[in-house]
């Protein structure tokens, strides 16, 4: 006879919503895992009453930046006690930030780096992507293998950022790396000299506010680097991850790669559903350095491209991207209290706290993608795609008691009532129609209205190898 353990917490009457189905029933905890699930569980020492509403999975933030360093004086308002604070209250219940290697800088050093800024301060789970800015033969035959060995299974490049592109004759060694030790590439894809050319010349000719960033980096330079990217792992014969698809010409790509047989991934993000050029600016105030992030938004019509690929599997994964940059002082969006030009605004937008809620109101009250869809995206293939998969990013058995029990009603964005550090929200005044009512870490309450703090909380997790793709 099996015996079943005594439960701590039963979340009752829920209507859970996985990426596979919708059904209703109970769900028992014990020791922060999901042990039981159906109809009429026994007590637990404590109950919740979800009353009928939606349970989901926590999300799983597979793209967020946290106190990563930058070239001073910007700095990052979000750590990892105000990060993962904001995702708590937003129903995000893991976050994988970025533990970034400066150039001349050994991997192995970044990570122990950004381990020390996380140590004790997490209120949710977290892991590391790594960014690899510096493929010397010791990273790429020793610290890069060892460290997808230990869990750091996944790895940004970049095709653009002077201080952190790669050629693409140092992509395809890094892309090799992956390929032979199982990890999850994920690529910036942008071309970094069409980017510095069209911006000389937009300077050249005193076009300097934010707004010509958008100019700066039209669609094309992302769907030539997407391409390139696509050709690069087609190369090497890897799976890869485009981030940030901002709208139609790198969609053509990826579906042009898919209907070929490559298995290329792809993420979007809330700002290329949400924003548009537009929130650059109409004119040359400084006011849209706010929305300044790369790629830019877009139009309504890429908007609507977006909204399709969600819809129909082109995309993976859908993230925030937070950045976090103050507007006001020194270190942010105003580097040392400056306006300047829009090639040296920090780049980034903050949105943990609402990408749950924004896709949830748009997407699934908006009619436009399923409630598995929006599970599927927000939580089970970030969980896949980065080795997290089935501890997080699903309700099953054994899984981690992650859950989200969803309030639907209007309720407007006010960035006074955001949790995270940044002195705005690029949605100020939006209406929703959901919001996290209740957020369980490993079956902790971490939101219930009010955010409830335990730095510390949340643990590092070691990631296995990506359970997406598998070798050909
Ligand atoms: N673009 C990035 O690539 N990273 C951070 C934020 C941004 O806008
Ligand atoms: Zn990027
Ligand atoms: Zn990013």
């Amino acid at each position: 006879m099996t015996t079943t353990p005594p439960l701590d917490l039963v979340v009752r009457n829920a209507r859970i919503a996985t990426a596979s189905d919708c059904y209703d029933g109970d769900i028992g905890v014990h020791q922060g895992r999901v042990v039981q699930i159906g109809a009429s569980l026994p007590s637990g020492v404590r109950e919740v009453d979800a009353r009928g509403r939606v349970v989901t999975p926590g999300g799983v933030d597979a793209h967020c930046h946290l106190d990563q360093p930058m070239p001073a004086p910007v700095r990052m308002a979000d750590d990892f006690d105000t990060g993962t604070r904001s995702a708590a209250c937003g129903g995000t219940t893991t976050v994988i930030p970025f533990a970034a290697q400066h150039k001349g800088q050994s991997l192995r050093e970044a990570v122990d780096d950004y381990h020390r800024r996380a140590q004790g301060k997490a209120h949710v789970d977290y892991a590391f992507h790594l960014i690899v800015s510096d493929p010397t033969p010791h990273v790429l035959q020793h610290e890069l293998p060892a460290l997808i060995a230990e869990g750091y299974s996944s790895f940004k490049i970049y095709m653009t950022y002077d201080d952190l592109k790669l050629d693409d004759g140092q992509i395809l060694d890094v892309l090799s790396v992956a390929r032979e030790h199982g990890a999850m590439a994920m690529i910036h894809a942008e071309n970094a000299d069409c980017i510095e050319w069209l911006s000389r010349r937009l300077e050249a000719a005193g076009r300097v506010a934010p707004r010509f960033h958008a100019l700066a980096r039209p669609m094309l330079v992302e769907r030539e680097a997407t391409h390139r990217a696509i050709s690069l792992a087609e190369l090497v014969d890897v799976p890869i991850l485009i981030v940030h698809v901002s709208g139609k010409e790198a969609v053509e790509q990826i579906r042009w790669a898919r209907a070929h047989g490559l298995q290329i991934y792809a993420e979007t993000c809330p700002q290329y559903l949400f924003l548009t050029a537009e929130d650059l600016g109409l004119d040359d105030s400084y006011q849209g350095a706010r929305c300044v992030c790369s790629p830019p938004p877009r139009d309504q019509s890429n908007q609507e491209v977006i909204w399709n690929g969600l819809r129909d599997g082109l995309f993976t994964v859908f993230s925030s991207d937070h950045a976090p940059f103050n507007y006001d002082g020194t270190e942010g969006k105003r580097p040392a209290g400056e306006e300047v030009s829009f090639r040296h605004i920090p780049n980034g937008i903050p949105g943990l706290e609402t990408r749950m809620a924004l896709l949830y109101s748009e997407g699934v009250l908006g009619g436009r993608i399923t409630l598995e869809k929006f599970v599927e995206l927000t939580a089970t293939n970030p969980a896949k795609a980065y080795g997290l998969h089935p501890r997080k990013g699903s309700i099953s058995i054994g899984a981690d008691a992650d859950l989200v029990v969803w309030d639907e009603g209007e309720r407007v964005i006010r960035n006074s009532e955001l949790h995270h550090a940044v002195d705005y929200t690029p949605y100020e005044g939006r209406r929703l129609r959901a919001w996290p009512a209740l957020t369980l870490a490993r079956g902790e309450v971490v939101w219930d209205g009010q955010f409830q703090p335990r730095s510390g909380r949340g643990q590092f997790l070691a990631r296995k190898a990506p359970s997406l793709w598998s070798r050909r």
